[in-house]
């Protein structure tokens, strides 16, 4: 078994032909390493996701880990939820993701039963869910096709239930894009990523990491039904959003 615990040089050297991201092996292998120096605030989040868990998961109901990677998420949820009866179910698209995210869930010993399932979360059935966490996912579904994600979770949560939500944003304002996106410039370059590695995941994500606005999100979160909407983290250009059914 690899260790996959390698440091993301993924663009570090020129490319000829930049293509789009694509979640694969050599991606999956540097993953936590790549998320962690990317993501401001992402094991703030992770490790917070589980305290919401712990919170709002019900007796006998299942927690839903959509667009899981390597299960950070339902890691961090499996350790503290306490109450009997719980399924995590992590489900991602990505094979090479699938993979190393089995390995690692059945190194650890995890109360809750955990179900790794490969598979188009667009294609899950949401069902009887205390909680929902779509931990910066939504980011790569087609924007047409979000509400009626969105919808499929609303539907298949309990009363109570919720959603934890994670997103990279953008902004209406173009003045205050280009500071957050200048900030975040700054974070990964101090985390040690070259200006050429930096420019070059950006244009292999251009087409596949479409971010929306905060507003956006909120609008279609009411839309699709939720009663209660709190921003319970957010960090330069990423917002991590609790939605309550
Ligand atoms: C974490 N939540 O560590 N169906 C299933 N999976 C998908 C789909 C889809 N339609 N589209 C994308 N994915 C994780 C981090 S990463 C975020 C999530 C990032 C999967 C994709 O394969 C990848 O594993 C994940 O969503 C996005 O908390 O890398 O910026």
């Amino acid at each position: 078994m690899s260790t996959y615990s390698g440091k993301d040089r993924v663009f570090a050297d020129p490319k000829g032909m930049i293509v789009d991201f694509a979640f694969d092996e050599t991606v999956a292998q540097v993953f936590p390493d790549m998320i962690r120096r990317s993501v401001p605030g992402y094991e703030t989040i992770i490790s917070l996701t589980g305290l919401l868990a712990e919170q709002y998961a019900r007796p006998d109901s299942n927690c839903y880990d959509l667009g899981c990677s390597l299960g950070a998420a339902t890691l961090a949820m499996s350790r503290r939820i306490q109450q009997p009866g719980c399924c995590i179910i992590a489900v991602d698209n990505a094979e090479a993701m699938v993979c190393r995210c089995r390995e690692l869930l059945q190194a650890g010993d995890s109360h809750p039963e955990v179900e790794v399932r490969c598979a188009n979360i667009q294609d899950v059935s949401i069902e009887t869910a205390s909680v929902v966490v779509l931990n910066f996912t939504l980011q790569f579904i087609e924007p047409v096709a979000r509400a009626e994600l969105l919808q499929g979770i609303y539907a298949g949560l309990l009363p109570g239930g919720i959603l934890i939500l994670s997103e990279k944003i953008t902004f209406a304002d173009e003045a205050e894009r280009t500071r957050m996106e200048n900030l975040h410039i700054a974070f990964k370059k101090a985390n040690g990523y070259s200006d050429l590695e930096i420019s070059q995941k950006r244009t292999a994500l251009e087409n596949v990491l479409v971010p929306d606005t905060l507003e956006q999100h909120q609008k279609r979160l009411q839309q699709v039904g939720f009663s209660s909407l709190d921003v319970w983290f957010r960090c330069m250009n990423f917002v991590s959003l609790l939605a309550i059914k």
